[in-house]
Formats: C-alpha cells, structure tokens, sequence
C-alpha cells in the first residue's frame, strides 16, 4: 500500500464552529492526523510517496471553476474587507435556500461565502486552501498509483476531510471532494467502472450529489440516518439515483446505537452491491467517527472492529484507494484507522 500524508494539512486549523448559539472549539483539528501518522510510525504500514502538485485542470474534473476560485481567494478577500480579520476564520452565516438565485455571484463577500457553502461549522482559514489543495493531491495521486497498477491500494491521509463537499459547495468541515476526486482520476486513468464506499458515520452527501447522474461511479454510503443525523437533508434509503445514474446509489442509513454486529450487515450489502456493479476499482471514503468513543457520532464500534471491516474490503480483491474522512475521538483515531488499514493489508 502506497501512503500519500498531506504535507500541508496544519495549515487549515479553524478556531471555532457554530453550535446551539455558540461558537465551540473546532472538532475537525490538525491533531487528528498527526494521530493516524504517528501510530503509522509505532506501526508502519505501506510505504510513503510525496504526492506531486495536482493540476487545476484535475480540480475541475469535480469541482466548479468559479467555486475553486472562490475558495483559492477567499482568505485574501476576507482580511482585505479588514485587517483584523486575519485573526478570525471567516464563517458563513447567510445561505441561498429554496427560491434565491444561484447563478449570479453577489459582489458581497459573506454572500459569495453563503453561496458556496451550507454550514455555519465550517471554517475557512488562512491555509484551507493550500491544505486542503495538498489533500486533493494526495487523493489524484494515490488513484494514479493504483491506476498504473504499481500497487493494489493507496491511502490520502488527508484533513479537512472531503466527502461533504459538492461541486460548488463547502460544508461539513470538507472544502474538496477527495474521494470523488480519487474516483474520477481512476475513471480518467482508464477504469470503466469505480464504487465508491462511504463508512464515515455521516452520508457522504457531497460525492453522493456529485455521480448522482452517473451509472459508471456507483456511490453507496452507510451513515447514521439522516432524521436525526447530520448532514440531515440527504442519505435516506430512497435516494437511488437519477437518469442514467438511476440505481447506482445506496443509502444505509442505521439507527444511533448501532453495534458493530449490524452495522457489518450492511458493509456486505455495500460490497455486494459493488461486486454487481462490476467495479475496476474501489474508493473507500474512510471517516472512523463509527467508533463507541467518538463525541460527535453514535454508532458503537470497538478499535478492533477496524481491523475486521479492513480484511472485509480486501476480499473484493481490487484496486483500492482510501481517502480519510472523519474521526473525533482524536487518541483512538490513529489506532482505529490503521488498523483498516493494517487489517487491508492482512486480507
Ligand atoms: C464531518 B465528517 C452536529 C454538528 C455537526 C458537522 C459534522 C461534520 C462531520 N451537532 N457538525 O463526515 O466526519
Ligand atoms: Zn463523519
């Protein structure tokens, strides 16, 4: 297995998130990979590459160009409005919902922040962009290895996370969609048909709006249902698909307090689901916040259970590219997800 560690990553470290009223501590920090690296230190697995710079033309394979020039200039624009603003993130707080124009961007700044996002979690930061570019590398390049047939799986240890992003939005602490990036490299490197399996606790909601019309890239997602969970207005079961895309999405939503025993359940009925579409390549969007210590999630997961869910995705015996996601409980972090990996590499 290949390893692709942003290099970059500290330099997007928000200070605050919105909730019930208050700005709280970011939960989404620098230490939760430095977590993941340094158990991959005590323990190693895989090999590490330097990822090369990605083109922007990659970017815009998923992302919107007029969004990735937002992001990219949103932090000068913000501290021009007022210099004491290089010392807050810049947090959104108006959004265009059901009615409102999206096709024309306002001059005002909050209002361009609203239109491209749809959270008041997320904070963009001095570096977000520079981090959150050196973690798309590392999903673009962690899809060519495996692509060139150099190794079987790769792994972008990246933060901030990915797979609540969209085309043109932030949210959910995800600024680029890595594994819908990793997923369309693999199809433009030559693979006829990717899955993506999403096991973060939250509905990849972002890479499930980004293939929805597609029957190439199946997307299926197990996630904490969406009738009490975040992101809450996608991720319930209905949702399959739409035109040519029609049947090539899976929602498994599960209830809080779901034990490993269950929630395996549905990771079979996510592979099998994969193993029908006749997959080429695997993309695992691989959030840990499953785990019964994690303090934003509900699902009830012991560190071990990662190892089995690792053997499990091994035994499709594809090509396979890990983007990090999720993960709170920030001690345990680095175990439980080496352990996938560790458990991967076994299988
Ligand atoms: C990102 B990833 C609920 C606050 C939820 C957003 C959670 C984003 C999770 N009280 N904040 O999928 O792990
Ligand atoms: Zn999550």
């Amino acid at each position: 297995m290949l390893i692709y560690a942003n290099p970059h990553h500290t330099l997007h470290d928000g200070r605050h998130e919105m909730f019930r009223g208050r700005l709280v501590p970011c939960h989404e920090t620098p230490a939760r990979l430095d977590h993941v690296l340094a158990e991959l230190g005590r323990r190693p697995v895989g090999e590490r590459r330097e990822p090369p710079p990605v083109p922007r033309a990659a970017l815009e394979r998923v992302h919107a160009p007029r969004y990735l020039d937002f992001l990219q200039g949103a932090w000068d624009e913000w501290v021009a409005l007022d210099p004491a603003n290089a010392a807050l993130d810049a947090l959104p707080s108006t959004w265009p919902v059901r009615g409102f124009r999206h096709d024309v961007e306002p001059e005002n700044f909050a209002a361009r922040l609203g239109l491209y996002s749809y959270d008041a979690g997320t904070p963009l930061t001095a570096g977000t962009w520079a981090a959150a570019e050196a973690g798309a590398a590392c999903a673009v390049a962690a899809a060519h290895g495996v692509a060139a047939g150099a190794t079987r799986s790769a792994a972008a240890l990246t933060r901030p996370p990915g797979h609540h992003a969209g085309a043109d939005f932030f949210g959910g602490y995800c600024f680029l969609n890595n594994a819908a990036l990793a997923a369309q490299a693999l199809r433009d490197q030559g693979a006829q048909k990717v899955a993506v399996v999403d096991v973060d606790y939250h509905h990849g909601n972002g890479t499930q709006s980004l293939f929805y019309d597609r029957a190439d890239v199946l997307t299926v997602s197990i996630h904490g249902d969406p009738r009490t969970e975040y992101p809450f207005y996608l991720g319930h079961a209905d949702e399959r698909g739409e035109g040519e895309g029609f049947g090539h999405n899976l929602n498994l939503p599960l209830p809080a307090g779901t034990v490993f025993a269950d929630w395996r359940v549905a990771l079979q009925q996510a592979l099998k689901r994969v193993t029908e579409h006749r997959a080429d390549a695997l993309v695992v969007a691989l959030g840990v916040d499953t785990y019964e210590g994690d303090p934003i999630s509900r699902f009830r997961l012991a560190s071990a259970d990662y190892l089995t869910i690792g053997r499990d995705l091994a035994a499709m015996r594809l090509p396979t590219v890990f983007t990090m996601e999720g993960g709170y409980a920030v001690e345990a972090m680095g175990v439980n997800l080496v352990n996938v990996l560790e458990g991967f590499e076994q299988g």
